[in-house]
């Protein structure tokens, strides 16, 4: 009985050591020390032994299962720091390798024009406003003036919700300054920047969706000079010291008198070149003087008050001072145009 366990001491000592694997271990660990296993086999023999020999061969069976334990648990120990070993190199970062390049994006160019006329008008007292792009037929036409029968109100041109014509993608901002009007205390300074809707094809120049930047002033005695003043002072920021302007009369149904603001040609000083289209004036923005009756729609009292009111597309501007020369380049964003700006 002691040579079968000398026996079994080699052949799982020397087994055990060459264990590859955690299951193969486990697997040795069940054959020699289970239930049914080789040691459990040998011990079963005890009762052909004397009551001498007896417990002198348990406490050899008892120091074997510890020895067998111990290699087991050791190779165990071993074969664990050896498989975190592969982990750790098969998972290795190298930290000199160059990082990827973080692509940044930045302002849209027509964004850095806006930013600047919104810096210019917070800097004379006015607030920026933002006001929803579907609204009322009523803040979108009636109380600017225009009234049924209007061309700007044919179904041909403007985006309708609903066939009673009632509620509409705004074809203005002017929406917001009437709502602005209605609720807020006088006097008001405000600019109204955002998108507007009109039914047009696309093409070089137009498109459905647009930007426009309206201003409006509203206090007791404010007069056409007050206008041209004020938006000599804007031209001057945008275009240079210097610069001529020149008021042409118009006509808009929310002003009265209107005009439209033109500047000198920069480039040619006036002669006419391409820039200008030969005109020797660029037109910059249409203007006036906010007409009695939207006034009055307001619950403004146009006998006290006065005041003027401003509008120019943002895509116009911004491919004036930036020589894009198709429309379509702001919307699109290919990136091989944004990035030149
Ligand atoms: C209120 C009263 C009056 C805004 C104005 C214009 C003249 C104008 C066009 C410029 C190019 C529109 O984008 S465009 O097609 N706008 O010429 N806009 S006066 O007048 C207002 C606005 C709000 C309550």
């Amino acid at each position: 009985m002691k040579d079968m366990m000398q026996k079994l001491r080699e052949a799982s000592i020397e087994a055990v050591a060459r264990a590859e694997s955690m299951e193969l271990l486990e697997e040795l660990r069940v054959r020699y020390l289970g239930k049914k296993g080789e040691l459990t086999g040998i011990l079963r023999q005890m009762g052909a032994l004397s009551a001498e020999e007896r417990p002198v061969m348990g406490q050899l069976a008892n120091q074997l299962r510890a020895d067998i334990e111990g290699a087991i648990e050791r190779r165990r120990q071993r074969l664990g720091e050896a498989l975190l070993e592969r982990k750790l190199q098969q998972e290795a970062l190298d930290v000199t390798m160059p990082a990827k390049a973080v692509r940044l994006g930045h302002k849209h160019p027509m964004y850095n024009v806006l930013d600047q006329i919104k810096e210019i008008f917070i800097g004379m007292g006015f607030e920026i406003l933002d006001g929803p792009e579907v609204e009322l037929s009523e803040y979108n036409f009636d109380k600017l003036n225009s009234d049924e029968g209007h061309p700007a109100r044919d179904w041909t041109d403007t985006f309708y919700f609903t066939e009673d014509s009632r509620i509409l993608l705004r074809t203005q901002t002017s929406p917001m300054q009437i709502h602005a009007m209605e609720t807020r205390s006088l006097p008001i300074r405000v600019l109204a920047p955002g998108r507007v809707y009109r039914k047009d094809e696309v093409d070089a120049t137009h498109s459905p969706m647009f930007h426009q930047i309206e201003g409006l002033f509203v206090d007791k005695g404010v007069t056409m000079a007050d206008l041209k003043a004020t938006l000599n002072l804007v031209v001057e920021k945008i275009y240079g010291k210097g610069t001529v302007t020149r008021f042409r009369p118009h006509h808009f149904p929310f002003t009265e008198p209107s005009c439209e603001l033109d500047i000198q040609c920069h480039k040619c000083g006036g002669k006419g070149c391409p820039t200008c289209k030969g005109q020797g004036w660029i037109e910059v923005l249409g203007a006036g003087m906010v007409h009695p009756k939207v006034l009055a729609g307001c619950g403004i009292d146009p006998e006290v008050y006065s005041g003027w009111a401003f509008g120019m597309g943002l895509e116009r501007l911004a491919m004036g001072e930036y020589k894009i020369t198709d429309l379509r380049l702001i919307f699109e964003n290919d990136e091989r145009f944004l990035q030149q700006f």
